[in-house]
C-alpha cells in the first residue's frame, strides 16, 4: 500500500479545511494517507485539542515525509510549515504534487513554482472541482514510474 503525505496550512490559517478533507477522502483511495490530521475541521491554527509539543510534531511529521511515497500538498493558503516540508521532501528525493487554485487571486511563492522540474516536483494549478482528475492523473504517473 502506498503512504501519502499530505501537507496543508494549520497555523497558516485554515480557510481550506473543507478541500483539505476533499482531497485527503480521494487521497484514500490511492494509500494510506499519513496526516489525516491536517483535515480535521476540530484542529484549529490555535491548537485546541492539541497537546503534543511542537519539537514531537516537527519529529514525527519529518519521519512520516521520509516514510512517505509521495507528498500531496494543497499550497493556495500560505503556511510556512507546508513550505519548510515542500523543502525537506525535494531534499528526500520525494514526487511532490503541489495544488494552487489561481481562483484565490494569490500569487504562489517563486520558490514553490520555480521547483518545478516537470518530473519529481509537480506543480498543477487547478480549481476545486478537477480533484480527482488531478489526483488520478499523478498517481498514474507515480505509479508508472515505479514499475
Ligand atoms: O505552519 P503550519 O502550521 O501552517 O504548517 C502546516 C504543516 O505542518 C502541515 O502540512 C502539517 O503536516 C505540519 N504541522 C503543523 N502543525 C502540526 C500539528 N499540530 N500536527 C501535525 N502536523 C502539523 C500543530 C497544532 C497546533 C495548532 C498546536
Amino acid at each position: 500500500m502506498m503512504k501519502v503525505y499530505f501537507c496543508g496550512s494549520i497555523r497558516g490559517g485554515r480557510d481550506d479545511v473543507t478541500l483539505y478533507q476533499r482531497i485527503v477522502r480521494e487521497l484514500q483511495k490511492y494509500g494510506t494517507v499519513l496526516t489525516e490530521h491536517v483535515s480535521r475541521t476540530d484542529l484549529t491554527d490555535r491548537g485546541e485539542e492539541v497537546s503534543a509539543a511542537d519539537g514531537d510534531i516537527h519529529d514525527r511529521d519529518v519521519a512520516w515525509l521520509r516514510e512517505s511515497d509521495a507528498v500531496v500538498a494543497e499550497v493556495t493558503q500560505p503556511s510556512l510549515g507546508v513550505g519548510y516540508e515542500l523543502g525537506r521532501a525535494v531534499d528526500m528525493k520525494k514526487k511532490v504534487l503541489c495544488l494552487f487554485r489561481p481562483s484565490s487571486g494569490r500569487s504562489l511563492s517563486a520558490m514553490v513554482r520555480g521547483a518545478e522540474d516537470g518530473e519529481q516536483f509537480v506543480v498543477k494549478d487547478y480549481s476545486e472541482e478537477q480533484v480527482e482528475e488531478v489526483l488520478l492523473e499523478f498517481f498514474r504517473r507515480v505509479t508508472d514510474n515505479k514499475t
